[in-house]
């Protein structure tokens, strides 16, 4: 190879290298938020019953089965819980604070029509899910759901966050 090409090729190693890096960087550095959609299944339960959210994340709840909302009883504010959502109607929320959030369909909250978001793998406020009365039922789906988001590893975590749209 002349000089010259050898030239040429690590001048284009290097841009490709500074490309490589700068990309990273940007990915690393923007601050990307999701939008997540959760669906009330025919099921009487929510399509994901654990999601793990950066603060700043949407969750949309789309009504595609109808006699199901959401209503939240655990947030990291318990003095001001958000409103229940209407039966049947889409809804949305953005979570602002780290932590964990429970919610569950109103009409089906007894028998176990619950979900689980926990933003930025944070539980400061695990212990407002304890001081909740609940259904047996209801409970025993609470504590699973706890349980297994307490225990997902770092990769699970990852895995468990859909993709960014
Ligand atoms: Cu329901």
């Amino acid at each position: 190879m002349p000089y010259w090409g050898i030239a040429m090729y690590s001048f284009k190693k290097f841009f490709a290298t500074i490309y490589l890096w700068l990309s990273l960087f940007a990915c690393s550095t923007t601050a990307l938020t999701e939008v997540v959609k959760i669906e009330f299944t025919e099921f009487d339960s929510y399509s994901i019953e654990i999601l793990h959210l950066n603060v700043g994340d949407t969750v949309e709840w789309h009504p595609v089965n109808e006699g199901h909302n959401v209503e939240f009883i655990v947030t990291p504010n318990m003095e001001a819980l958000p409103e229940k959502s209407d039966m049947n109607e889409f809804h949305t929320m953005i979570f602002e604070e780290p932590g964990i959030y429970i919610y569950g369909c109103t009409p089906h909250l007894n028998t176990g029509m619950m979900g689980l978001i926990v933003v930025d793998n944070n539980f400061h406020n695990i212990q407002y899910a304890n001081e909740i009365n609940l259904s047996p039922v209801a409970n025993s789906v609470l504590k699973r759901l706890l349980r297994k988001a307490k225990s997902m590893s770092e990769t699970e975590i990852y895995n468990n966050r859909p993709p960014t749209q």
